[in-house]
């Protein structure tokens, strides 16, 4: 055990903060729920119009950043081609992005806004159903994929252009921060990262659990106990601990792609075998509404929520304020895999094959696993949104699969691939968290150090579980994400800052590619960064 490649006050901090948060929670379950729940409220009454303000500034200045200079600026060298082609490049993307969670909100989603849909209109309403369509894609659509965008530029850019190997986003800001990264500042901005995304993961795990648990119940009769949740969630994190452990990478590389074609298959199945005229129809209609109304969803904040005449139904708060949150607390770590996997392209072809093939993929899932319960709903075959309000979302979403031919089948492979989802997303995670607390990182993170993340991952998931209902979860996102909205600022202006003092003294500056060439890499093969390593293991299993 090499405890002098840990770099303690990360690893520290991380843990206090993670302890500061569980052990109370633990102890005191009723008063810490009323806390978390005011926390929640506090926050997304407070701050909510901020995560939407960010939502849409970030894509606006991708945008501006994809059409201007900056945007073709080469990541890589002169006469370099895209290490991958764009279609295993787009795969890589959604897999890195995206985990359990679609499954659960991609069939579900729409009832909660076929209920209680936005814009004061009435539930259950013609306007409500086109709105409940619409709206799950939104919020799977391109602001929410900006958000992940937005750390891979300064991380590609510091990789690829200026040579350095760059892990931790605290050195992602040193253009801005200059030599304060080195001190307590760079260390808040690391823990920060690790809180956010123990926050993204307990939002994930807490959610998928019950739904794994009424997949496994719903085949084998057992009843879903808290107890059996539990055990799912114990037999995901040593799923991935252990593959963490063994360094099964083969192992975890052939899980992902069992992964891709099972989600493949459930989508080709539900698509052709359920109502594929209905899917298609409305899914190219939820598109139109979209466009139509993009900026009043992304600005609707609900202002006079609670003036008189008006009925609040903070559906701002509980939607678009709670997803933005979700991605954001994810995207300093998936924007390292999107930086790893785009060599080659340039800063214009990452910012839009992100933004649109990410959305793409959403849409299939929303468009396909959606609409198929709004079908049931509204031929009357499967009243889910009753059947919601009785049993409660994890229940209704297996219930749904359930109306598929070949059910038992279908409802195996979807709980298959919730598990597998589960296990590949936090298998990542813990390998990311490891890397960022230690200095230096020699092949692997360590071996221990990559097993304690991996169990970190699910305390606080468990804890917020015990304490119950989905409000705690979804807080731990929007408690997580908060401080990342000023580090996401501070990306952005460190990538501004460095591309735009190198595009002044390159001399292509004319070209419709820019190519960056004053860095050169300092071969010191010693400290090598994670990103390197990410890179080796891909080698290696290639
Ligand atoms: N996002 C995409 O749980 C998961 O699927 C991981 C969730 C941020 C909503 C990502």
């Amino acid at each position: 055990m090499n405890i002098k490649l840990i770099d303690w006050s990360t690893f520290i901090g991380a843990l206090i903060l993670l302890f500061g948060v569980t052990i109370p929670l633990i102890f005191f379950p009723e008063a810490g729920k009323e806390v978390v729940n005011q926390a929640n409220t506090f926050m997304t009454g407070n701050f909510g119009v901020m995560y939407m303000i960010m939502g849409l500034l970030i894509f606006a200045f991708l945008i501006y950043v994809a059409f201007s200079k900056n945007g073709q600026i080469k990541l890589g060298d002169e006469g370099e081609e895209p290490e991958f082609n764009t279609i295993s490049w787009a795969a890589m993307l959604f897999a890195a992005g995206i985990g359990s969670s679609i499954l659960y909100w991609s069939v579900i989603e729409w009832a909660y806004y076929y209920e209680g849909p936005p814009f004061g209109v009435e539930g259950s309403s013609i306007e409500a159903i086109q709105w409940s369509t619409a709206y799950g894609i939104f919020h799977w659509g391109p602001i929410a994929w900006a958000i992940y965008t937005l750390p891979a530029l300064p991380i590609a850019y510091f990789y690829y252009v200026r040579k350095k190997p760059v892990l931790k986003v605290s050195e992602a800001v040193r253009p801005v921060l200059g030599k304060t990264v080195d001190g307590p500042i760079g260390t808040i901005i690391d823990v920060l990262f690790i809180f956010g995304l123990l926050g993204g993961a307990g939002t994930t795990l807490g959610l998928g659990t019950p739904m794994i648990a009424e997949g496994i119940s719903s085949l084998t009769g057992m009843e879903v106990t808290l107890g059996m949740q539990a055990a799912i969630m114990l037999l995901c994190t040593t799923i991935f601990a252990f593959s963490a452990y063994s360094g099964l990478r083969r192992g975890i590389k052939v899980l992902s792609d069992i992964n891709l074609w099972l989600a493949i298959f459930i989508l080709g199945y539900v698509f052709f075998v359920g109502p594929t005229r209905f899917i298609s129809e409305t899914t190219f209609n939820s598109i139109g509404i979209i466009l139509d109304n993009f900026f009043k969803m992304a600005t609707w904040v609900e202002p006079f929520g609670n003036l008189s005449g008006f009925e609040e139904t903070l559906f701002p708060e509980s939607w678009t304020v709670f997803y933005w949150a979700w991605w954001l607390v994810y995207a300093p770590f998936v924007g390292l895999f999107v930086a790893r996997i785009s060599r080659g392209r340039t800063i214009r072809q990452m910012i839009l094959g992100t933004m649109i093939y990410g959305t793409i993929g959403c849409i299939l899932f929303f468009g396909i696993m959606g609409n198929f319960g709004l079908y049931m709903q509204l031929t009357g075959q499967f009243d889910a949104v009753g059947f919601l309000n009785e049993y409660g979302a994890p229940a209704t979403i297996i219930e749904i699969i359930n109306q598929l031919p070949l059910a038992k089948f279908i409802v195996l492979i979807f709980t298959i691939l919730a598990i597998i989802f589960l296990a590949t997303t936090f298998d990542s995670s813990s390998y990311i968290l490891a890397a960022v607390v230690q200095k230096e990182v020699e092949g692997e993170p360590l071996r221990w150090n990559r097993l304690f993340w991996a169990f970190a991952l699910s305390i606080m998931p468990l804890t917020l579980m015990f304490l119950g209902g989905l409000g705690a979860l979804q807080t731990a996102s929007i408690v997580g994400g908060f401080p990342l909205i000023f580090i996401m600022f501070l990306l952005a202006w460190s990538f501004m800052k460095a591309s735009n003092t190198d595009i002044r003294a390159s001399d292509d500056y004319e070209a419709p590619t820019i190519h960056i060439k004053r860095w050169k890499r300092k071969d010191k093969k010693k400290r090598r960064s994670a990103l390197e390593v990410l890179e080796d293991r891909k080698d290696e299993d290639d």
